[in-house]
């Protein structure tokens, strides 16, 4: 089966396909010859992903889905949250924003946060919902080379290694996003597709 992912985040694409494996076919947006930004305007994750999903359905019409992710800390009241692609301002890095959290963040005991991710998946028109979570802590410092975004300081609960220090597989197997999209392609597989 092929479905079309709405995201310009190769990361994230990267992660979708390696998850998918050989029963799904993950399009994205380049092998549809599509070039554009996706508008997210919406004050929830839900909303996003919802938004950025029909976004691209409307236009080529091919069964697609979209992930919206944030990062929601405990001690900045659920921030970055559904903010998290650019928390640090316009045109901002990963490394920006992770240096903003680690700031805003210092000399804060608690550090708890969580990874939250939501898919919203169109088939012939009709809209599914799916959810993600983790729970961790935000590190003191960043460690780590893989991953993308807030990894390099996202410890997981009941883990020695960021979401950067793991290979590729083990965070795909624990995460917000492995979570959701196991979801989506395992009630895809059941043809039982609900939340
Ligand atoms: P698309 O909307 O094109 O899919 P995006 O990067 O804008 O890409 P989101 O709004 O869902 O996607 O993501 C918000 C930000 O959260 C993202 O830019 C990263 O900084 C961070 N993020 C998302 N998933 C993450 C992950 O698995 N690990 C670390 N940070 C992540």
């Amino acid at each position: 089966m092929k479905l079309l992912f709405a995201t310009n985040n190769v990361h994230k694409l990267r992660e979708v396909r390696e998850i998918a494996g050989n029963d799904f076919q993950v399009l994205s947006l380049k092998d549809v010859n599509l070039d554009t930004e996706i508008p997210e305007t919406q004050a929830t994750l839900e909303g996003n992903a919802a938004q950025k999903a029909r976004f691209v359905y409307g236009i080529t019409g091919v069964d697609c889905f979209a992930d919206d992710t944030g990062l929601e800390i405990d001690a900045l009241d659920g921030r970055p949250g559904v903010y998290s692609a650019r928390y640090a301002g316009e045109g901002c890095s990963f490394d920006d924003n992770v240096q903003k959290i680690l700031d805003e963040l210092q000399g804060i005991e608690n550090r708890k946060a969580c990874f939250r991710c939501v898919v919203c998946l169109i088939l012939e028109g009709k809209e599914y919902l799916f959810e993600g979570r983790i729970p961790g802590i935000i590190t003191e410092e960043r460690s780590g080379e893989g991953g993308f975004g807030y990894d390099p300081v996202f410890l997981p609960d009941g883990h020695t290694m960021t979401f950067s220090e793991m290979p590729a597989h083990l965070k795909n197997g624990i995460s917000h996003r492995g979570i959701a999209i196991s979801k989506m392609f395992r009630s895809l597989s059941s043809g039982n597709l609900s939340r």
